[in-house]
């Protein structure tokens, strides 16, 4: 096979950086994006913090009151609730100026992608270097936003690559580096390797990439069974033969209805959400997909539109989680309610193959 040239561009501290973009006034400070949950106060979590907070120990998913234990002696230290659908927004925007500079986009989630870029750089990791720079710049001309590339022959070593200088990072590396490359990085560098997998290399005295090396196929495979065992195998030697595969950012899965009456009425139009959700939900399971983003749509009976989304926590293919969160943006959408609905619409968002970013031994 030739040899490919593959990109992977990650937004650096993807929604705190877009409350910056916002508020520029934010950009000496602090700044952690949070969860708040239902239950009020500071109870919640950090969805990701700058790279400021990130120096006092703030990271994703920890306590919204721990990070304010850690940035006690910072006064001005900002805590900002999740706005989603402007981060949307900006990452829309983002993945169409990227689109334009790849043979194959494939967009992975919201701050995230692949591009083969082979053809247009003629197979020229020099040339491909320019190409990343240049993405890089036009991003930050249109929209701002900082990101980080890895350049590599595969999308495994490329996604490794865009982590390993961040925020702002640049790091190619050509197939005759991929060994010195990967060899003293820690095993958690492998996507795929988590907490759980990381604790079992670690009680058998194996830290780094190169130590986790010496295990032949068969111990691995006895270890974790055939299908990690072989992808561990592979993907510490840079072994990856998956293809960048077309997929753009905007899709969706969405169905509407003209109802039988127009109608503010709760009961009746649960009754419609709730068959909506199934009917949208086949279509997801159809395609082997799984969402992490919910939204209802109305049509009033002005013909003025109102819509209404929330993210989950983590993506589900669910119908129940689908239907219990519907049914709960109408209850919200109802609210203030004075005109009466004429069409609804349930739709599923921030779509993702069945597979993950969690440990690997949940997903193989
Ligand atoms: P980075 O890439 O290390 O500079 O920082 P981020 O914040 O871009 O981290 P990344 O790429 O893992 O995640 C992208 C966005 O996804 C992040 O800005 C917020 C959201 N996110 C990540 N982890 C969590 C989490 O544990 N909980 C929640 N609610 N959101 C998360
Ligand atoms: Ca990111
Ligand atoms: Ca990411």
């Amino acid at each position: 096979m030739e040899t490919r040239i593959v990109f992977h561009i990650d937004f650096d501290y993807f929604y705190a950086q877009c409350e910056e973009i916002r508020s520029p006034e934010l950009r000496s400070k602090p700044v952690c994006v949070c969860v708040f949950s239902d239950r009020g106060g500071d109870s919640g979590a950090i969805a990701t913090a700058n790279y400021t907070a990130r120096k006092y120990g703030v990271k994703s998913g920890i306590p919204i009151i721990f990070a304010k234990k850690r940035l006690e002696e910072r006064k001005d230290a900002v805590f900002l609730p999740v706005d989603f659908d402007y981060y949307f927004e900006m990452s829309e925007k983002t993945m169409e100026i990227i689109k334009d500079y790849a043979d194959v986009f494939e967009y992975v989630g919201k701050d995230e992608a692949y591009l083969d870029v082979t053809k247009r750089v003629d197979g020229d990791f020099k040339k491909a270097s320019h190409l990343a720079q240049q993405i890089k710049n036009s991003i930050r001309d249109k929209t701002k936003l900082s990101c980080s590339i890895g350049i590599s022959p595969n999308k495994l070593i490329s996604k490794i690559a865009s982590d390993f200088k961040k925020p702002d990072g640049l790091t190619l590396v050509s197939p005759d580096k991929v060994e010195v490359f990967l060899e003293p990085l820690k095993i958690r560098a492998i996507p795929g390797i988590g907490k759980k997998t990381e604790k079992r290399f670690s009680e058998m005295n194996i830290e780094t990439i190169q130590e986790l090396k010496k295990l032949d196929i068969f111990t691995l495979n006895k270890e974790f069974g055939r299908k990690s065992g072989t992808y561990m195998f592979n993907a510490v030697r840079g072994i990856d033969n998956e293809p960048v595969k077309e997929r753009e950012a905007r899709i969706q899965y969405s169905k509407i209805t003209t109802l039988k009456k127009d109608s503010k009425d709760y009961q009746f139009l649960s009754e419609n959400i709730i068959e909506l959700c199934k009917e949208v939900h086949d279509v997801v399971i159809k395609n082997n997909r799984m969402f992490k983003s919910i939204g209802i749509h109305f049509v009033q009976s002005d013909l003025s539109n109102k819509s209404k989304s929330r993210m989950l926590r983590s993506p589900t293919a669910n119908l129940d989680e689908l239907q219990k969160n519907a049914i709960q943006l109408l209850k919200e959408a109802l609210e203030n309610q004075t005109i009466t609905i004429r069409r609804l619409g349930v739709k599923v968002t921030e779509l993702s193959e069945v597979q993950g970013q969690s440990d690997i031994t949940h997903y193989f």
